[in-house]
């Protein structure tokens, strides 16, 4: 069944220029880019995002890092687009993640794992690019649930 979800290139791999590279793989592996922005994460937003960790001590670092620079946004469809963007990036932490994988080609730290990738639609989603740019508003009928 055809998903969208919603991919966003980090400051690290924007500013490494891995953003084509990146862009090149969710392409090649047969998905569709249908939304795509280069934009700065404004801080409240970051915070309701990561909202989960907000108890976490590294909650600071994290907004901090992802607000640092700017970011690539994607809305990106195809065929179990959720569950296959979500293997290509890897382990969140880049030292656990396969060969293979974004964070496990590209990353080696946990707080600069090169990119995010929606896994529940009304927080990752939605959030971000809802407010950002209609372009890539993900569609809720299309997207599942939490998994
Ligand atoms: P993911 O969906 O793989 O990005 O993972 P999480 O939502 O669990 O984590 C979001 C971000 O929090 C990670 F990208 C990095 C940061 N994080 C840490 O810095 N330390 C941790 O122990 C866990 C997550």
């Amino acid at each position: 069944m055809s998903e969208r979800t919603f991919v966003m290139v980090k400051p690290d791999a924007v500013a490494r220029g891995l953003t084509g590279e990146i862009l090149a793989r969710i392409e090649r592996r047969g998905l569709k880019v249908v939304g795509l922005k280069q934009t700065r994460m404004e801080r409240s937003v970051a915070e309701e995002h990561y909202g989960e960790h907000r108890e976490r001590p590294f909650f600071g670092e994290l907004v901090d890092f992802i607000t640092s620079g700017p970011v690539v946004m994607m809305a990106i469809e195809g065929p179990g687009a959720i569950v296959v963007m979500r293997t290509m990036m890897g382990a969140t932490n880049p030292q656990d993640a396969a060969p293979g994988t974004i964070r496990g080609d590209f990353s080696l730290e946990v707080g600069e794992n090169a990119v995010v990738v929606a896994t529940r639609l009304t927080r990752r989603g939605e959030l971000w690019p809802g407010q950002h740019d209609a372009a890539l508003v993900v569609g809720q009928a299309s997207v599942h649930a939490d998994h």
